[in-house]
């Protein structure tokens, strides 16, 4: 097989891209390691930043995103038991959130892609790329029982973390930057009405906690809980009593319990490589940076860099030019390092520390109070989360 762009990968990076190039008159191929139904029903991302929302509909895929995604206007912060509402329309000029499953997103693209766009193979999983620095790079892959070949002009990594495209940078030629966090989260999704409009990231005594949702029945929450926690050990009344303990203000608000219909553990980790392209092999999304899930930034993060991508493929294709490919790397790097330390520090304020350690955790309410004092403050929070502008 032939193509102009490989892409390896069929989650939301690797199917934007596709969607993108498509629309450009630009040929590309999708390798997907997984099955249909298991791309789609992954449990992942549910908050999208306006840029995100705006880049969906900009390549038609928002429709559904219209009609069933949940604007939301700010959020909530909960510490000692008491509730901070950050308004995000007045501390940024206007700009809200939107509540639509990563699930969601991935269904209304490979509906796209298998209705008129270029060729997305699943169950294709790619072994390796061969001569990356060549000006006409290999994928190797394994598909239908047999071991295929796909020659490209171009391969883009969007193959997660756990992908190959990174680990083909040869050592000399990347660096990588990481930090594990000495936690993970508990996710459950349960089949009741979620207890509030807007998300809730709460500070309880104990650790941490996140309301989340996906649709006005369907709710999404989150724990703190140890590294090596075994879900199993958390039998569906436990949860809701330590969410309810972490939730609880003196004011009158109840948790709603129901159904738990899915439960999970991940553990925390930021990563990020530098830099992302490397002859005609570029990385998008989780397969060249990774953030903790508290500033909510992993989805949103992989479309700014198919954004960018995207913008320099339309370059390149109009007027044969590489310039904006060659700095694709340089353009989503400072980005990254800005979510980077978002996330960084959105985590380390809300989580309680393992150790115990009294002045971190006092000087974690510290900030959590400064935000809720300081117009300046909460403006700093409401601008990152709901995503700085992107210069493309
Ligand atoms: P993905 O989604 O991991 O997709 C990579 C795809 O590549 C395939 N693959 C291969 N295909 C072919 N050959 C191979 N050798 C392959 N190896 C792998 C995989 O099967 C997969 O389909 O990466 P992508 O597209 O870069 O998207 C990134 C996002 O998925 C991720 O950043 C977010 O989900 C992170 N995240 C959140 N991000 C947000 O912006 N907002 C959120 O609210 C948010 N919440 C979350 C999250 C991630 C979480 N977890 C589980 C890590 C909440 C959680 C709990
Ligand atoms: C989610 O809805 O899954 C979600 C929302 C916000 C986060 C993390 C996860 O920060």
């Amino acid at each position: 097989m032939r193509t102009t762009v490989g892409i390896i990968g069929g989650g939301p990076a690797g199917l934007l891209l596709a969607r993108l190039l498509h629309r450009t008159g630009i040929d590309c191929v999708v390798l997907e390691a997984r099955n249909r139904e298991y791309v789609e029903q992954r449990q992942r991302a549910g908050m999208l930043e306006q840029g995100t929302v705006d880049a969906l509909r900009a390549c038609g895929a928002a429709e559904r995103l219209e009609a069933e995604g949940l604007v939301h206007q700010g959020i909530e912060l909960r510490f000692e038991r008491e509730r901070h509402h950050i308004d995000f329309p007045a501390l940024t000029g206007g700009r809200t959130v939107t509540i639509y499953a990563q699930t969601e997103i991935v269904k209304d693209l490979v509906a796209l892609q298998l209705a008129d766009g270029p060729p997305l193979l699943f169950e294709a999983e790619a072994l390796e790329i061969e001569k990356p620095e060549s000006s006409s790079p290999v994928v190797r892959f394994l598909h239908e029982g047999r071991e295929q070949t796909l020659s490209c002009d171009w391969v883009i990594g969007c193959d997660g973390f756990h992908g190959i495209s990174r680990d083909t940078f040869p050592p000399e030629v990347g660096r990588s930057y990481a930090h594990d966090y000495p936690y993970s989260w508990l996710g459950i999704l349960a089949d009741v009405a979620p207890s509030c409009d807007e998300l809730i990231y709460a500070r309880g005594e104990n650790g941490f906690a996140l309301h989340s949702m996906r649709s006005p029945h369907v709710s999404r929450l989150y724990l703190q809980v140890p590294n090596g926690t075994d879900p199993d050990d958390w039998p569906d009344e436990r949860i809701w009593d330590e969410l309810a303990a972490r939730f609880a203000i003196d004011a009158d608000w109840t948790l709603h319990r129901g159904p738990i219909t899915a439960k999970a553990v991940t553990p925390m980790r930021s990563y990020v490589h530098e830099p992302m392209r490397h002859g005609r092999l570029l990385l998008a999304g989780d397969a060249a940076h990774i953030v903790p899930p508290t500033g909510a930034k992993g989805l949103n993060l992989a479309v700014s860099d198919i954004r960018v991508l995207g913008r320099a493929f339309a370059e390149w294709h109009r007027t044969g030019s590489e310039q904006l490919l060659d700095t694709y790397s340089e353009m989503c790097l400072e980005r990254v390092w800005q979510a980077t330390r978002f996330s960084y520090d959105m985590t380390k304020m809300l989580h309680a520390q393992p150790d115990g350690d009294v002045f971190e955790n006092r000087l974690q309410l510290t900030r959590l109070r400064r935000i809720a004092a300081s117009r300046h403050a909460a403006a700093e929070l409401a601008a990152n989360y709901s995503g700085l502008p992107l210069m493309i």
